[in-house]
C-alpha cells in the first residue's frame, strides 16, 4: 500500500545549498566491486569458451534450458503467428512514425575548397555491424526493437544482430520476432546479460562480432557494455544507461490527475526508477500526491512503482524561473512540461533527452509511437550526451585533396608549425614536393 506520508513534498526555498544538491542527487548504482569482478569473469570464460559458455549461462542465469541460440527460419515463423493482429497494427504504426522521423536524420557528405587548390570532404559511412540488445526481466520490449533496429535498417548496417533473453519455456518474445521481421534483422539470438554482450563483442561460433553495441540493460548488462568497451574487444556503445527517470515540470494549469499517470508511468519501470515534480504551485503538488496514492494501489506493479515513488520527490519552487532552473540543473532523460504556453517554455529547457511539450503529450507516447527514440541519456548525462538517433548508426570521416599551387599557398602554414614543433619530417614532406620539378611526380 501506497500512503500520502511515503511522497514527501520538498519547499525548495527552504533547503540549504547542500540539500539541494542532496535532492537532486541520483539513487547510488549498484557498480559494486563484486558485479564489476562477475561481469570480468564472464566476459573472460565468453572470450575463449564462445557459444558453450553462452548456452550455460542461459540455463544458469535465465532458466532456459535450450540448445540453439540464433533462431532459424521454422522457429520465427511460428513465433511470428502467435502475434495478434491488434498488436500487429500497433507495431506498424509506430514503426512508420519512428522510420519517418529517423529518416528525415539521414546525414549529407560536405565538400568544400577551404583555400584555393584544397579541397576537404566530410563523409558519412554506415557501420558495419551492429548489436542491438533488448532486455528480458519483468517486461518484453518489442518498442525497443524498433527504436534500435529502425535506425539500424534506415542507415544500412550490414550486419544486424539482435539478442534478447528467452523466457523460461526458451523462447523469444513473439512480438519482439515481429518488430525485428519489420526492421530486417538478420538474426536473432536468445541470450542476454553481461554474457551476450560478451558475444557480441568477441563473436561466438553462432553470434557474429559486432563493431557497436547499442541498448539498455540491467546493472550487468551496463558494466558488461562499460568494460567491453575499454578492453581488446574493439567495439564502441552507444551510451552510459541508468534507470530510467522523469521530470515533470508543470504550473497550475496542470492537471494533477495527467501528471500522476505520467509520473507511474516511468515508476512502474523499476524499483530504481526516478520521477519528480517540480512546480511553483504548493496546490498542484498536494493534489500530485493524492493523485499518486489513488493510481498507484490500483496498478498491477504497485509494488515496483511504489519502490520508485519512496526515492522520487514532489519539489515546489517560488516561481516558475526557479521551477526551469532545477529542471536545467537535473538534466533528466525525460521531460514533461504541463504549464501555459508550454512551447515557449521548452526554449529555455535544454538539458533533457527528450522532451514532451504540453497537456496531451504522455511520455509514454515517446516510449511507443510518436517517432522519437526511447533510448536516451539517464543520470545527468542529458548535460553531455545525445538522445539515440539516426546518426549513431555511422561513423564520419574526412578526405582532402590538395593541388601543387594550394600545397605552395599552404606551404608557410604547414612548415612554420612543423617547425615550432620540432617535427622536420614533417616540414621536408611539403618542400621537397615544392622542390620537385612538376614531371618528377
Ligand atoms: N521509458 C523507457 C522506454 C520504454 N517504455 C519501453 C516502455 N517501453 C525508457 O526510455
Ligand atoms: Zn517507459
Amino acid at each position: 500500500m501506497l500512503t500520502r506520508q511515503s511522497i514527501a513534498i520538498t519547499q525548495w526555498s527552504q533547503l540549504s545549498n547542500s540539500e539541494r544538491q542532496a535532492t537532486l542527487d541520483r539513487p547510488e548504482q549498484s557498480r559494486s566491486r563484486e558485479l564489476k569482478e562477475t561481469v570480468r569473469s564472464i566476459i573472460e570464460r565468453m572470450k575463449t569458451e564462445g557459444d558453450a559458455a553462452l548456452l550455460d549461462y542461459t540455463r544458469q542465469f535465465d532458466c532456459a534450458d535450450i540448445s540453439q541460440l540464433v533462431l532459424n527460419g521454422e522457429q520465427k515463423q511460428a513465433l511470428l503467428a502467435q502475434v495478434s493482429e491488434r498488436a500487429k497494427a500497433a507495431i506498424d504504426k509506430a514503426y512508420d512514425n519512428i522510420r519517418a522521423f529517423h529518416l528525415a536524420q539521414t546525414p549529407e557528405d560536405i565538400t568544400l575548397n577551404t583555400s584555393p587548390g584544397v579541397r576537404c570532404t566530410l563523409k558519412y559511412t554506415a557501420l558495419e555491424s551492429v548489436g542491438l540488445y533488448i532486455p528480458g526481466g519483468s517486461a518484453t520490449l518489442p518498442s525497443t526493437a524498433l527504436m534500435l533496429g529502425v535506425p539500424a535498417q534506415i542507415a544500412g548496417c550490414k550486419t544486424r544482430v539482435l539478442v534478447t533473453p528467452p523466457n523460461k519455456q526458451g523462447q523469444m518474445s513473439p512480438e519482439v520476432v515481429y518488430a525485428a521481421e519489420k526492421c530486417g534483422i538478420g538474426t536473432l539470438v536468445m541470450c542476454g546479460g553481461a554474457q551476450a554482450i560478451a558475444a557480441l563483442a568477441y563473436g561466438t561460433e553462432s553470434v557474429p562480432k559486432v563493431d557497436k553495441v547499442f541498448g539498455p540493460g540491467n546493472a550487468f548488462v551496463t558494466e558488461a557494455k562499460q568494460q567491453l568497451s575499454q578492453n581488446d574487444s574493439g567495439i564502441s556503445i552507444d551510451m552510459p544507461a541508468g534507470p530510467s527517470e522523469l521530470l515533470v515540470l508543470a504550473d497550475d494549469t496542470a492537471n494533477a490527475r495527467f501528471v500522476a499517470a505520467d509520473l507511474l508511468s516511468q515508476a512502474e519501470h523499476g524499483p530504481d526508477s526516478q520521477v519528480i515534480l517540480v512546480t511553483p504551485s504548493a496546490a498542484l503538488a498536494q493534489a500530485v500526491q493524492a493523485e499518486l496514492v489513488a493510481q498507484c494501489n490500483a496498478l498491477p506493479r504497485v509494488d515496483i512503482a511504489r519502490q520508485a515513488l519512496a526515492s522520487s520527490r514532489l519539489i515546489v519552487t517560488k516561481n516558475l524561473a526557479e521551477a526551469v532552473a532545477v529542471t536545467q540543473s537535473y538534466a533528466p532523460e525525460h521531460l514533461a512540461i504541463q504549464t501555459d504556453a508550454a512551447a515557449a517554455l521548452s526554449e529555455q529547457l535544454t538539458t533533457a533527452g527528450s522532451i514532451f511539450v504540453g497537456h496531451y503529450t504522455p511520455e509514454s507516447g515517446g516510449d511507443y509511437a510518436t517517432g522519437t527514440n526511447h533510448v536516451l541519456p539517464t543520470y545527468g548525462y542529458a548535460k553531455n550526451y545525445s538522445s539515440l538517433g539516426l546518426l549513431d548508426f555511422y561513423r564520419r570521416y574526412t578526405l582532402q585533396e590538395v593541388t601543387r599551387d594550394g600545397l605552395a599557398d599552404l606551404a608557410d602554414s604547414i612548415t612554420t608549425l612543423a617547425e615550432i614543433e620540432g617535427l622536420d619530417a614533417h616540414k621536408r614532406a611539403v618542400t621537397i614536393r615544392l622542390e620537385a620539378q612538376e614531371d618528377n611526380v
